[in-house]
């Protein structure tokens, strides 16, 4: 019967760890899903550091989606000067901003608490 027993135990274990794997798995699934979107799109990320836009400029494709994200202690925004996109929040430390490119084209964008950063976006066809 004791054998028995403890063999339920090593099972109940063995289950546990499954399981604990499991969910690690599904973390790790999660995590990647950004950088794989689904439409095949690349990811197009800017880093804003040291009161600047990383890379200054940046080509994408229409239809593509940009993201910045802040790196800096100080809050940053990002406005369009062509209004190419609804100008976003104060970007508080890592906090992100994306948007979706429309129409093919050069646009310039800059931030409204400091407004000599600016950064330039090549949309192609
Ligand atoms: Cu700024």
């Amino acid at each position: 019967m004791t054998t028995v027993t403890s063999r339920n135990k090593s099972m109940a274990l063995l289950c546990a760890i499954s399981f604990v794997n499991l969910s690690i798995l599904a973390l790790g699934g999660e995590v990647k899903d950004p950088n794989n979107t689904s439409t095949g799109s690349k990811q197009n990320r800017i880093e804003i550091k040291d009161f600047a836009f990383n890379p200054q400029t940046i080509t994408v494709k229409s239809g593509d989606k940009i993201t910045w994200v802040n790196r800096d202690e100080e809050p940053h925004t990002i406005v369009s000067v062509e209004k190419q996109f609804k100008k976003s929040s104060a970007l508080d430390t890592d906090q992100e901003f994306i948007i979706t490119v429309g129409a093919p084209g050069t646009y310039t964008y800059y931030c409204s608490v400091h407004p000599k950063m600016t950064g330039t976006i090549v949309v192609e066809k």
